[in-house]
């Protein structure tokens, strides 16, 4: 049994502890200081598109309250932030004139951190993409690519001697597959051939990227940032392990083969017809640019069924407010299958959390169910580093309550509540559960904590 009073006896003192944000989620500001505008500023005006009808014009005023939230970052204990980059914020076209306003916001941003003794961990695309490169194409067309790698050059130059890693892409499948195949997701496009060729160009543009970095002689480390989730069958029935099979190919090994070995699997292929790919030679090679580091985001197990689809909530299971069933013993499968699967680098949740249904009330949120899915899943992580895994950090989503992309501000996935009327942070019981546990890993490092 998980011994959860001693957790912090499971990981080494150099393990890297932090939670996570993005742009366009928390930081409001959204047309101001030159930055331009990015597709999900344009699809959040499309009819339907967001639960709320919101946008993320004010989101959680993060760029005007910049201070005081790497306050609270730094009042957590943790010892890295993860954070991204708004594109068009520092490039508003996408390519061309940078935007020294908002590159210096990133700056302050940075420093911030530094000063407080908190690690930057910075991704560069985390959906964003300037609306003016979507208009010649998005990452549908080639020249993206090239168009990602100058950025991400530009952002190393300017940053890159300050930062603990850079992250080229978040969840290039959500990018793909929600963006431009089911459409619920910007640039909202409805085309599998489409969404095929996105996620050829996103791996495209990773592995060049950290080729060009390396070449400008990038001193953080340099990875990718995949969702993914543990796939089984939902019987042992072999038309359910032939769709698990497919399922975890589709989802998870089209985008880590192509990282670590080069290939894209060949059952995808086969099916995918002439929706494969348009692959140019060399492709392969610059996509399988050995990283320093892979992220994995984590929520959920996934259970394919070939016959009716596999409801969590109606089977009694337990779920959180997206539907989504809560499952830490995934996480483990999840991390010990790519162990054995690949050769990986160390690898690090850069993802993990939960919305729930939370009350302020006096001041406080009781989210026992959000500290109880924290703890369960540091506890699985644990697990799978003693089962050899190369895990080196945990990172919890969200610092913050924020924009939850098609959902609206309708979930809340932070261990901080965020009031939306007065944008005051509250720190919810999740958020006082982590400062401790972080206090008993750093007094434990000291000798503090006796056995
Ligand atoms: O909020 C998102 C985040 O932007 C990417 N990973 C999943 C989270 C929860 O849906």
């Amino acid at each position: 049994m998980t011994d959860y009073k001693n957790l912090h006896r499971h990981f080494p003192a150099d393990f890297v502890w932090g939670v996570a944000t993005s742009s366009f989620q928390i930081e409001g500001a959204a047309f101001e200081d030159g930055k331009g505008e990015s597709i999900w500023d344009r699809f959040c005006r499309a009819p339907g598109a967001i639960a709320d009808m919101s946008n993320g014009d004010v989101a959680c005023d993060h760029v005007h309250r910049l201070e005081s939230d790497l306050d609270l970052i730094a009042s957590l204990g943790v010892n890295a932030y993860r954070f991204s980059v708004s594109w068009p914020r520092v490039q508003a076209r996408g390519f061309g004139s940078w935007n020294e306003k908002g590159l210096g916001f990133y700056d302050r941003l940075v420093d911030g951190l530094l000063t407080r003794g908190v690690q930057p961990y910075l991704t560069l695309n985390h959906w964003d993409l300037p609306q003016a490169l979507q208009d010649v194409g998005g990452w549908a067309a080639r020249d993206t690519v090239h168009h990602f790698v100058d950025y991400a050059r530009g952002i190393q130059k300017r940053l890159g001697d300050r930062l603990a890693a850079i992250t080229t892409h978040n969840e290039p499948w959500v990018i793909a597959e929600l963006g431009h195949e089911t459409g619920t997701f910007a640039p909202g496009l409805k085309n599998r051939k489409t969404a095929i060729q996105v996620a050829h160009h996103l791996l495209l543009s990773h592995g060049l990227s950290l080729e060009a970095l390396r070449a400008d002689g990038c001193q953080a480390k340099l990875g990718i940032v995949l969702n993914l989730s543990s796939t089984m069958p939902a019987t042992e029935s072999s038309a359910d392990v032939a769709k698990a099979h497919m399922d975890d190919a589709k989802t998870r090994r089209w985008y880590t083969d192509p990282l670590f070995s080069g290939n894209y699997p060949q059952e995808v292929l086969s099916e995918l017809g002439s929706d494969a790919p348009i692959i140019e030679a060399g492709d392969m090679g610059h996509i399988q640019t050995p990283m320093d580091y892979l992220g994995v985001n984590y929520y959920t197990r996934y259970v394919s069924s070939a016959g009716e689809p596999f409801d969590a909530k109606a089977l009694g299971l337990p779920v959180n407010d997206m539907g989504w069933e809560i499952y830490p013993q995934g996480l483990t499968d999840l991390l010990v299958r790519l162990h054995h699967e690949y050769e990986l680098p160390p690898v690090l949740i850069t993802e993990n959390g939960g919305a729930f249904k939370d009350l302020l009330v006096d001041g406080k949120v009781h989210d026992a169910e959000r500290t109880d899915y924290i703890r369960t899943h540091i506890a699985a992580a644990g697990a799978a580093l003693a089962q050899g895994v190369p895990l080196a950090g945990y990172m919890a989503w969200s610092l913050m309550d924020n924009f939850e992309w098609s959902s609206g501000y309708t979930k809340r996935f932070g261990i901080v509540h965020v009031d939306y009327a007065t944008l005051g942070r509250t720190l919810k019981d999740s958020a006082i559960w982590y400062r401790c546990f972080l206090a008993d890993c750093r007094a434990a490092q000291l000798g503090m904590v006796g056995d």
